[in-house]
């Protein structure tokens, strides 16, 4: 049978999984990598670890399946956003990528705001310049390294390195090239106006796409490589959290994806641009042609759990540390946790921002502060999910939730009780990759469109409903008042 291959280049592994039309994946992932801050505020990968981690899953998914390489008829990529790959006249790369999460980029983004003028930089590109953007990333590289600067010939973004391997092309989809903070957000391309004010290069962008569209095809290096057939079709995909939204079925406005990764999002698709004013929402381009979306990204919310399981209870598994939250009451007796580790972005846009624990007392444990972390990320989700409501996006009744921390009960539960909605699993349990593979499977021609795709393949999972949970709401109303009193704290610290 015929299958579609969607790969996710992820901050913390790669991961492929194949589709079939019945909708039935297979997945697999590479050994996981971490990323380096060898500088306060900064964060950097080695791509190589993509390629190496593509090539593993890849052909850990083919053998886990049984499926040969020639019955992939297509493949889609999504990854992590924003992050700036340099590369040279060769293609190779210049200097580690600088990632979606760094945060040094403070000063250049003042920059931007004065040479475009920050209302202007809003309409056209849908957004203010925030540290983790690309744009920003560049302007530092050319300040503080312009040996690297002066050998630059091409950029691209984590995924599209991967692609440039698969297939030698230079090409980038529009949902991740929104994320630039280069592109004209209703022309769906590149913003010459915004390009030339930087003094970038128009010739290092790479041409872009809508997500399904074919970018080019498996070269043979790259086939034996992966195990794949050379000539199979490669699609634009999206960046990560479109991809996952078409994963979800969030392609039209009434639909909220959530996703819990490394980063946390609250996604809904819109017909329009719709533009936050003030800038603290994301708008870019959807993976879906012709369809835009907002979002709000949290830094740290899977990422939190994570940093706590290794700090905190090195070697404990994340089922039995999250079992273990449930000893410590709703609202975790008290215990609040602010969820800043990497600074934030929604609705703080804030590099200084830092972690909390606020409310310790004697008689806490490490359920308590399991379980607040659990709801931190909770409340910072809620953030962003009422700034949606501020910019008039209503009218969604239910949350579908995806990333690997969606895959804990007693998460989704603390979700529907702070964002008093319910939330529902979908048939989408490989969020991201299984999107870009839904992706592949419309540029093959299995579908009419990408909504098409979802209305065969997306199915309803598990649905949790919220409890009433007054704590919740004092808690969050405790919970917001923290970042206000310690932003000046966290700035002398910074
Ligand atoms: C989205 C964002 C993150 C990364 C994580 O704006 O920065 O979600 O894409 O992979």
């Amino acid at each position: 049978m015929s299958h579609v291959l969607g790969l996710d280049v992820s901050t913390t592994a790669t991961k492929a999984v194949l589709l079939d039309a019945e909708g039935t994946v297979h997945a697999a992932s590479s050994p996981g990598y971490t990323f380096e801050t060898p500088q306060p505020l900064w964060s950097e990968q080695d791509p190589q670890l993509w390629w190496d981690g593509t090539i593993t899953a890849i052909r850990g998914a083919l053998a886990a399946s049984g499926v040969e390489g020639d019955d992939v008829e297509a493949v889609g990529l999504a990854g992590q956003m924003h992050g700036l790959v340099a590369l040279d006249r060769h293609d190779d790369v210049l200097r580690p990528a600088i990632l979606w999460n760094d945060q040094r980029t403070e000063a250049e983004c003042d920059v931007i705001r004065e040479t475009i003028g920050r209302d202007r930089l809003i309409a056209v590109t849908g957004n203010d310049a925030l540290a983790g953007f690309t744009a920003p990333k560049l302007m530092w590289v050319r300040r503080h390294e312009p040996d690297v600067w002066s050998r630059i010939a091409h950029i691209l973004l984590p995924k599209d390195l991967v692609r440039l391997r698969l297939t030698g092309d230079h090409a980038v989809d529009r949902a991740d090239g929104a994320g630039t903070l280069l592109f004209d957000l209703a022309a769906r391309d590149w913003s010459a106006e915004v390009v030339d004010a930087l003094g970038i290069d128009s010739a290092w962008l790479p041409t872009t796409y809508e997500g399904p569209a074919i970018t080019g095809s498996i070269s043979a290096e790259a086939a034996s490589a992966t195990g794949l057939r050379a000539g199979t079709p490669v699609v634009a995909g999206g960046g990560d959290q479109a991809a996952a939204a078409v994963g979800v079925g969030a392609v039209g406005p009434g639909v909220v994806s959530l996703s819990l990764g490394t980063s946390g999002v609250v996604f809904t698709a819109t017909d329009e641009p719709l533009i936050d004013p003030e800038g603290r929402l994301h708008s870019f381009c959807h993976a879906v042609p012709d369809r835009w979306h907002v979002m709000g990204v949290m830094l740290s919310a899977a990422g939190s759990l994570q940093w706590f399981r290794d700090a905190l209870a090195p070697g404990v598994a994340f089922p039995t540390l999250v079992d273990e939250a449930l000893g410590a009451p709703p609202g975790s007796d008290g215990v609040l946790f602010l969820p800043y580790l990497s600074g934030e972005r929604t609705p703080y846009p804030d590099p200084h921002a830092r972690g909390a624990f606020v409310g310790l007392a004697a008689r806490h444990g490490r359920p308590h502060l399991t379980r607040s972390v659990l709801e931190g990320v909770a409340f910072g989700l809620k953030d962003s999910l009422e700034l949606m409501r501020t910019v008039g996006v209503t009218g969604f009744d239910e949350i579908r939730a995806t990333g690997g921390g969606s895959k804990s009960a007693l998460w989704r539960q603390i979700l529907a009780d702070v964002l008093e909605m319910p939330v529902m699993t979908t048939s989408s349990s490989e969020g991201a990759a299984q999107g870009a593979a839904m992706l592949a499977a419309t540029g093959a021609g299995w579908f009419a469109d990408v909504p098409d795709a979802c209305r065969t393949l997306v199915t309803s999972g598990e649905r949790v409903e919220p409890s009433p949970a007054d704590v919740y709401r004092e808690r969050y109303a405790q919970y917001r008042s923290l970042y206000p009193a310690l932003a000046p704290t966290f700035r002398s610290i910074s």
